[in-house]
């Protein structure tokens, strides 16, 4: 079946899915997006999601030419044409085709796309045995500079600190603020668990996952203590757990950070118990599709 892409109000097959080469998305990663997941023919956290694109949207004076509402209804629709089930949702909102300046008045009107492919979860095998990860010698944006939390097009930081685990043979980095703290990683976010409580970086210098939410919400209701706070690579060093969460990481194990073992090098029970538990409700809660 050949995929169907929504591009502002039509719904086109892959091949005929084109955008401008002057669209400032392109030119200048000028624009904003999600990655959602379904599991079992329903949407996770939609409404969440939508919320965190237009938040996004926001940040960056882009006005999402449709409502919530409608661009709600254009996510389902291209599910239920692409007859997603077990699959991965991408809605961009980019400036628009404009002129080669990087003037966003110099554009018609954003362009609005959304993608829904069938795809497995990216660490499947890997986060059964436990992530490795490296240290990134890049930090992460400061909000100073490019606030991370907008989920924008330009993931350049991102993609520099994933240059790196690849040339080291890694799964995934870990992202440091301008003051060396833990702050993320390239695509994920980051929870420590020290032995008696579970610790995940404020949202200051990392994007407010979604992930992360339901994570600290599995905990709670588990009446496991939580909180947020910086930390630095020794108290990753020496955690007991580590995990990252994320749309695509879902909850994974973490056993190796810079060649030193975390906890016993397996992944630790209490991860364990949250991968269980978040697996749970991703199959039990969301939008329905079809109905
Ligand atoms: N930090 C960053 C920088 C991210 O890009 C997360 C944390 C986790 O957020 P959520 O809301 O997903 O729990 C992300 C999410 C991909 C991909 O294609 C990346 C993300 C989400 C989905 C797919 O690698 N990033």
């Amino acid at each position: 079946m050949e995929p169907i892409v929504y591009i502002d109000g039509q719904y086109l097959p892959k091949k005929d899915a084109k955008i401008s080469v002057f669209d400032h998305g392109l030119l200048y990663g000028d624009g904003i997006f999600e990655g959602i997941r379904t599991y079992g023919g329903r949407v996770f956290k939609l409404d969440r999601h939508l919320e965190r694109l237009y938040q996004s949207a926001g940040m960056i004076s882009l006005e999402v030419p449709l409502g919530q509402a409608d661009f709600r209804d254009v996510i389902l629709e291209v599910c239920r044409r692409n007859e997603v089930q077990e699959g991965y949702i991408r809605p961009i909102v980019t400036r628009g085709a404009g002129t080669l300046g990087l003037d966003p008045r110099r554009t018609e009107r954003p362009t609005v796309i959304v993608i829904a492919t069938t795809l497995a979860p990216l660490y499947e095998e890997k986060a059964e045995q436990g992530l490795r990860l490296t240290t990134s010698k890049w930090r992460r944006n400061p909000p100073q500079a490019l606030n991370p939390n907008i989920k924008s097009l330009n993931y350049l930081n991102n993609i520099l600190a994933m240059l790196e685990v690849i040339e080291k043979g890694m799964d995934e980095a870990v992202m440091l603020d301008m003051d060396g703290f833990v702050s993320e990683g390239s695509a994920d976010n980051i929870f420590i668990y020290d032995g008696s409580t579970f610790i995940s970086p404020p949202v200051e210098t990392n994007l407010p996952g979604v992930t992360r939410e339901t994570a600290i919400e599995l905990i709670r209701k588990k009446g496991w203590d939580f909180r947020e706070e910086k930390f630095r690579m020794e108290a990753l060093y020496s955690a007991q757990e580590v995990f990252l969460t994320g749309t695509a990481a879902e909850i994974a194990p973490v056993v190796e950070v810079d060649s030193r073992k975390i906890g016993s090098g397996k992944p630790g029970e209490k991860t364990k118990e949250l991968t269980a538990s978040f697996k749970e409700l991703v199959n039990s809660t969301g939008t329905p599709i079809y109905e």
